[in-house]
């Protein structure tokens, strides 16, 4: 089963930033889908919790060059 999560990102200045985001998250083993909003600063991953982590997928973004905090 998956587990869809809401991102806060910050440091996107251009579309192709958020494409960027959705092209690294995207790859990562056990992430189902990701959408990444440029104008809310938001990100919605799908992902299987056997197989990756809400930290694991934040620090991919970070390790990118972006802020991505959990929504509380
Ligand atoms: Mo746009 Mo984002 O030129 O890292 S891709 S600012």
């Amino acid at each position: 089963d998956f587990v869809k999560e809401t991102l806060k990102i910050t440091g996107m200045t251009c579309a192709a930033c958020s494409a960027r985001i959705e092209k690294v998250v995207a790859k990562m083993e056990g992430v189902e889908e990701i959408s990444v909003n440029l104008a809310t600063e938001k990100a919605v991953v799908a992902y299987d919790p056997g197989r990756t982590t809400l930290d694991q997928i934040k620090e991919r973004i970070e390790k990118a060059g972006y802020g991505a905090a959990e929504i509380q």
